[in-house]
């Protein structure tokens, strides 16, 4: 419990023995208490401006003054109000700067007192970055740089169907009828093509990279298809498509990354690079390993199966079985799975052309291809648009369109 202040009586009588007596230990006695009971009360009488101008007690100070004047002008009486003397004038500490001021107010918003709070004197602003800039001078990251995304819809999943890009063929527009198409050019088209389909597609928070099969146009240097020998036209060198390829892959899979928050990265052989696919995964599988919202599948199982809420999914190549064999596999192959979805739909590549069957519920694509044709297949009259395509599905309601970036 705090003492009760002291009444200004009290106070007073304190005042008036030691204005009386001159000395505080005799006006003490003289009041019959003790020293240190009658030096408080003397504090109290000083701050309540009992003490007047003289004395000034040691430690104190005058603090205000007031007066009442007669109706002559005459001064009729005076306060004197004395407080503990303020300490000294702020220094601060070497090696000190300021880190903040705060204060306290009255209720007028007057400054009572401040607070000055400092800390030790750091280096200046450019000295840091400079030892910033050196501790890192020779770090590598770990993981390709990738903001991930935020405010992603999480009941929907973007499928980017990526079949066909036969990079490393060659096409001479005078001899095809078509455009002229080699590594340089297919990368430039592709690249803008992929981000074009990337920017126009919803942004899911789940994302499907399929790679369903010739990403490359030849597997190896000997430039021909593997079973019918067929000699292929091919521009530049095996290494040099195959770091094309993982290149483009590689961009587009970081440029996925930064729109959607769970990747998943499948590249699947087609009959032009069945080989080259499984280096393309791992080197993938290197690329992202530690940007931990990409994952790379490397199964070499040229089937792809994925289940997303009522929607079921395929892929594949579409050289071995045939697209209307492939219900019947998913059916049997993912018979749970099967059971508890409404939408199902397979993706394949191969044919460079557009077409949909629904066999048996199931939605069986096959999809064209960005690339220009080459002699073999114009000679053929094949004809077939350009373009790249993803597909939207949501957990609950299914099918939600898709997306087509043509290329003219
Ligand atoms: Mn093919």
């Amino acid at each position: 419990m705090p003492a009760p202040a002291l009444s200004d009586e009290l106070a007073q009588q304190a005042a008036d023995a030691f204005l009386l007596h001159g000395e505080k230990t005799r006006a003490a006695d003289e009041m019959g208490l003790s020293r240190n009971t009658f030096c408080s009360r003397l504090k109290v009488a000083a701050r309540r401006g009992l003490l007047g101008t003289k004395p000034v007690l040691e430690g104190f100070q005058i603090h205000r003054t007031s007066t009442q004047l007669g109706p002559n002008g005459e001064l009729q009486r005076e306060w004197i109000q004395q407080k503990p003397e303020a300490g000294a004038e702020f220094v601060m500490p070497a090696g000190h700067v300021i880190k903040g001021v705060s204060a306290l107010v009255d209720a007028d918003d007057r400054v009572m007192a401040r607070w000055i709070k400092t800390r030790e004197d750091g280096a200046d602003l450019e000295s840091k970055i400079e030892i910033i800039q050196r501790a890192f001078e020779n770090f590598e990251p770990r993981a390709p740089y990738i903001i991930r995304p935020t405010d992603c819809d999480s009941e929907r999943l973007t499928a980017y169907i990526f079949c066909d890009w036969h990079l490393g063929l060659f096409a001479h527009g005078k001899e095809t009828g078509g455009p002229d198409w080699d590594l340089s050019i297919a990368k430039a088209v592709l690249r803008e093509t992929v981000a074009d389909l990337i920017s126009q597609s919803p942004r899911s928070k789940h994302a499907i990279m399929l790679g369903l099969g010739d990403i490359l146009h030849a597997d190896n240097s000997r430039n021909m298809t593997e079973r019918s020998g067929n000699v292929l036209d091919v521009d530049t060198r095996y290494p040099k498509v195959l770091e094309t390829a993982c290149d483009l892959l590689a961009e587009a899979g970081e440029n996925i990354a930064a729109k959607h928050d769970r990747v998943e990265i499948v590249v699947k052989p087609g009959n032009h690079d069945p080989e080259s696919t499984v280096g393309i995964r791992q080197a993938l599988r290197m690329y992202f390993r530690s940007t931990e919202w990409v994952d790379v599948d490397t199964s070499p199982n040229p089937f792809y199966w994925r289940r997303f809420g009522v929607n079921l999914l395929g892929g594949a190549h579409g050289d071995k079985a045939k697209p209307k064999d492939m219900p019947l596999i998913m059916a049997n192959v993912r018979r749970h799975d099967w059971s508890e979805t409404t939408t199902r739909h397979f993706h394949t590549g191969h044919i460079h052309h557009d077409t949909l069957q629904e066999i048996g519920g199931v939605h069986v694509y096959s999809h064209r291809a960005p690339v220009a044709q080459d002699a073999y297949h114009a000679a053929n009259g094949y004809l077939a648009g350009r373009s790249m395509r993803s597909f939207n599905y949501h957990v609950d309601k299914g099918a939600r369109g898709s997306t087509e970036i043509e290329i003219r």
